[in-house]
């Protein structure tokens, strides 16, 4: 490939590339041991989607913020002006909408999959307002993460529960507007321990094909069992027209919410390499999207580190002759269809990167220039004593 068109391959790649960042992520959030205080989370809405907009101004790929309901609209639906007003002061929209159905104590037992009709008609009123407060604000995912499951074998019955999730995800898919989406995440376990309701893609699979059309897969991509070829199951829900989006971090061990392409970088171009080997209309239909909790890192550091990462990655992989490799693949030229698909991952884009990013009005070194804009700073000296004062709620 010319270096001409290399440089064509990569400026396309990044101008069609979003991620979208989440409000949690600004916040203190910390792991089930506690959590270090920063003097600069965020500590009210106002200050997510100002940290959202910061990030998206130094790298110009972060154009939505990821909502969490009960954190960011405790209002429910009477919220919705202040986060158009938000939309509006600061230049992010609202992306994804994240109803809460694990941090009620009413939900102990599970929410949608709760024995108790009343707590499951509780989780569906409040799917539905989170299905509502999507339609008000336009945005397009309403974005599920269900914690329910069991700690002991025999405690519960594995099959009523796939019935009584199947009719709260079905009375959910009926209330979508249109454009509206359902997205359904699935994890092995955490906090549940023996059995959890949407353990896997098979599961999460189902359960949307049974929901309706406007339902699909979510992938968070700590939400595997070590050894998982999470690459393959993203090629297997590309063929089956499921895939909705991801949450993207890294991990060494379990659901570590660790700066995506931290620990395996060549997994996150695997993931990619997947994606844009299929079609411009399965591609459209992909919500990318972080999920990282920092809690040793600074907040808003390691999330441009995550945006920058995700940009270059998307754009080794992009160099991927991807007609070379299937002439490869097809003739099992085994050694050249690997060197040709590591080829592109061993190449350092970053100039490439650069070059896009001054091309585009945005700063060459993003981090570089966070550090230099004194936002930190600025956010620690106003946020501090308000800080000092939150040890408490997760997020
Ligand atoms: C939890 O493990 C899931 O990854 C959730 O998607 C996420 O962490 C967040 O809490 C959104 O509810
Ligand atoms: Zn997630
Ligand atoms: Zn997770
Ligand atoms: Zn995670």
């Amino acid at each position: 490939m010319s270096a001409a068109q290399e440089t064509e391959r990569v400026w396309a790649a990044l101008d069609g590339f979003h991620i979208e960042v989440p409000s949690w992520g600004f916040a203190n959030t910390g792991t089930r041991f506690g959590k270090f205080v920063q003097g600069g989370a965020a500590t009210t809405i106002e200050e997510k989607f100002a940290d959202a907009a910061e990030v998206n101004k130094l790298t110009g790929a972060s154009p939505t913020v990821a909502l969490h309901v009960l954190w960011d609209l405790p209002g429910g639906k009477a919220d919705v002006p202040v986060i158009q007003a938000l939309e509006k002061k600061h230049g992010v929209k609202s992306g994804s909408i994240n109803p809460n159905l694990f941090q009620d104590l009413e939900y102990k037992f599970g929410s949608i999959a709760n024995p108790s009709s009343e707590i499951r008609a509780n989780a569906l009123a409040h799917l539905l307002d989170s299905v509502e407060i999507g339609r008000a604000l336009g945005s397009k995912d309403v974005s599920l993460w269900i914690a329910d499951g069991s700690n002991y074998p025999g405690t519960q019955s594995i099959r009523k529960r796939i019935v009584w999730m199947e009719e709260v995800l079905g009375a959910t898919h009926a209330a979508l507007g249109e454009g509206q989406r359902m997205l359904i995440e699935y994890k092995p376990f955490e906090p549940a321990f023996y059995h959890t309701d949407i353990a896997d893609w098979g599961m999460a699979l189902e359960l949307a094909r049974r929901a309706g059309p406007k339902a699909k897969v979510l992938v968070d991509t700590g939400h595997h069992y070590q050894g998982t070829n999470i690459e393959q199951i993203v090629a297997w829900l590309l063929h089956v027209d499921q895939l909705g989006g991801f949450h993207f971090n890294d991990r060494k061990y379990a659901d570590d919410d660790l700066t995506l392409g931290s620990i395996d970088p060549y997994q996150l171009f695997r993931i990619f390499h997947e994606i844009l080997n299929s079609t411009k209309e399965d591609q459209a239909g992909i919500a990318f999207m972080i999920d990282q909790s920092h809690n040793l890192k600074g907040k808003m550091e390691a999330m441009v580190q995550s945006v920058v990462t995700a940009q270059e990655i998307y754009a080794k992989t992009a160099l991927v002759d991807r007609a070379r490799l299937a002439e490869l693949q097809q003739a099992c030229r085994l050694v050249e269809a690997e060197e040709c698909f590591r080829t592109a991952f061993w190449q350092d884009v970053r100039p490439l990167v650069r070059e896009w990013r001054k091309s585009r009005g945005l700063p060459v070194d993003p981090l570089k220039a966070l550090t230099e804009s004194g936002y930190v700073e600025k956010i620690t000296g106003e946020r501090e004593s308000k800080n000092a004062k939150s040890v408490s709620s997760y997020a």
